[in-house]
């Protein structure tokens, strides 16, 4: 009498237990076969060029994650992400990095095909996530990688402080990061280089006063785009020093017209009355002094980082 329960529950414990299980290792396999299949197949990976705080003033020069692993086969999509400029640039074997030459098509323009042949040169062409730079520019740029190696690249705009490294292994290799893990220390090092910016800020303002103008500064990395302070009072045959005191980042000081070639200086800072006046290109560590004999206000920029929000004014009182 108490065996027949027992007979007939033991078949019917089994059957849920079963059917339990198979509910949960139905999801379980078909994901796991989904992840083998999908490790197979050549993925896409994204980079980020560049980064910037929400008002633009902070930019980030790098391209985040700086080293990525991919396979071959893989695609890697670079992303721009800042209102400054960038390029991705793989040199070719034994070609230097120049200098940025804001006439050369080879730097401003794209270069190369869509496969990369792990020796030639391939260009992205301008990046910013912007469309008022003042160059033609792009937003996004794709690669596909058939050569294992390791390959760097540049931004011709930033030299040899912005480089980016692709590891490409053969197909099949274990991935050591997912796309995932990329993102959340690309967030990092994004939040990272926000804090920096807002440092060298709160170190500009402790610089400067209505005589000197901190004309952008940057620790190579982290850059402000900004004048500080960007108004100032002065008298009539004052003068004002602005200085760039980065280490990277050129700028101008540029009153007036801008002038068509920005690397060159225009007017007398000596005797400023109004009217077009420009430092051309202040190099980390340059100065520009300006004399101001005439009363008003006038309005200044820097003809490379205004669109970001890089201007001030002067306003000169008897
Ligand atoms: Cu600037």
């Amino acid at each position: 009498m108490t065996l027949k329960p027992k007979n007939h529950q033991r078949p019917h414990l089994l059957r849920i237990l079963l059917a339990s299980l198979a509910t949960l290792l139905l999801p379980l396999s078909l994901s796991s076969a989904a992840i083998a299949d999908d490790e197979n197949s050549p993925r896409t990976w994204t980079v980020q060029v560049g980064s910037e705080s929400s008002d633009q003033a902070i930019q980030g020069m790098a391209f985040l994650p700086s080293n990525i692993y991919v396979n071959a086969g893989d695609k890697i999509k670079w992303e721009a992400n800042s209102a400054e400029i960038h390029t991705v640039t793989f040199l070719a074997k034994g070609q230097p990095l120049k200098p940025f030459n804001p006439f050369d098509p080879q730097q401003l323009n794209r270069q190369g095909g869509t496969t990369y042949d792990g020796h030639s040169y391939y260009n992205s062409g301008i990046m910013a996530n912007v469309s008022n730079t003042g160059f033609k520019e792009v937003e996004h740029y794709t690669l596909k990688f058939t050569h294992t190696g390791t390959f760097t690249y540049y931004c011709v705009v930033h030299g040899m402080v912005m480089k980016g490294t692709v590891h490409v292994r053969a197909a099949g290799t274990d991935y050591p990061f997912t796309q995932s893990q990329y993102d959340r220390q690309t967030k990092k090092e994004e939040r990272k280089i926000v804090r920096d910016g807002e440092m060298q800020w709160e170190a500009a303002r402790k610089q400067a006063s209505n005589h000197k103008v901190i004309a952008g500064t940057d620790n190579e990395t982290a850059m402000l785009m900004r004048f500080v302070h960007h108004d100032i009072v002065v008298h009539l045959g004052d003068t004002v020093t602005f200085v760039n005191t980065g280490m990277g980042a050129p700028h101008t000081v540029t009153f007036g017209h801008e002038p068509a070639d920005v690397f060159a200086p225009v007017g007398n800072p000596k005797n400023f009355k109004g009217g077009d006046l420009s430092s051309g290109l202040m190099e980390p560590g340059d100065k520009f002094t300006v004399t101001f004999n005439k009363v008003g206000e006038f309005d200044y920029l820097c003809a490379l980082h205004d669109y970001m929000g890089m201007v001030g004014e002067v306003e000169v009182r008897r």
